[in-house]
């Protein structure tokens, strides 16, 4: 704060020399103005600072899973992305080595899929994936994922560092805990 207006200061002065003595003064006042002023906000600003940080996200994934899929073309997967964190942030996208193309999709109240360019996690909740819900759609698999074998899905999002899971294929059947 005290550097920049120190910046601001010595940016002014060369257009101060060109002004007529009663603005010079004028703008001179100005300055002073604008430094105290910006010295006090500076100030309040720190200790703000201090005693309540900047809110972030704080997220965790957990009960990822994908079904065995019938055919080796396409698969769907899930996962709950919980926040503890004071802001949201919006699950822009995920990517997998297992796959070429990964979409988000929501589901509407027809049944119908949408693709979705984001997903919103509120601020201290939950981005829920489940069937009949939210979920992703994995095409151009590289092979068809079997029982027991783990694939791995990273997470990319708005402010959030990106994070990888390993996401363990289960039966088609199969119903995840409640949690
Ligand atoms: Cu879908």
């Amino acid at each position: 704060m005290i550097e920049a207006n120190g910046w601001h200061a010595k940016r002014l002065a060369p257009t101060d020399a060109v002004l007529p003595t009663g603005k010079l003064l004028a703008r001179r006042l100005l300055i002073s103005g604008v430094l105290i002023g910006g010295v006090l906000t500076g100030t309040a600003t720190l200790t703000g600072c201090s005693q309540t940080p900047a809110a972030k996200p704080v997220l965790k994934v957990s009960g990822a899973y994908l079904p065995q899929p019938p055919m080796a073309d396409m698969a769907a997967g899930y996962f709950t992305v919980t926040n503890t964190g004071k802001a949201a942030d919006e699950l822009t996208g995920v990517t997998s080595e297992f796959a070429s193309d990964v979409s988000m999709h929501t589901a509407t109240q027809a049944g119908q899929m949408q693709d979705a360019a984001s997903l919103h996690i509120p601020a201290d909740g939950k981005l829920v994936l489940s069937t009949g819900g939210n979920h992703l759609m994995l095409m151009g698999l590289r092979k068809k994922p079997m029982v027991g074998e783990k694939v791995s899905f990273e997470l990319h999002f708005a402010k959030s560092s990106p994070i990888t899971v390993q996401v363990p294929v289960e039966p088609a059947t199969y119903q995840p805990p409640e949690d």
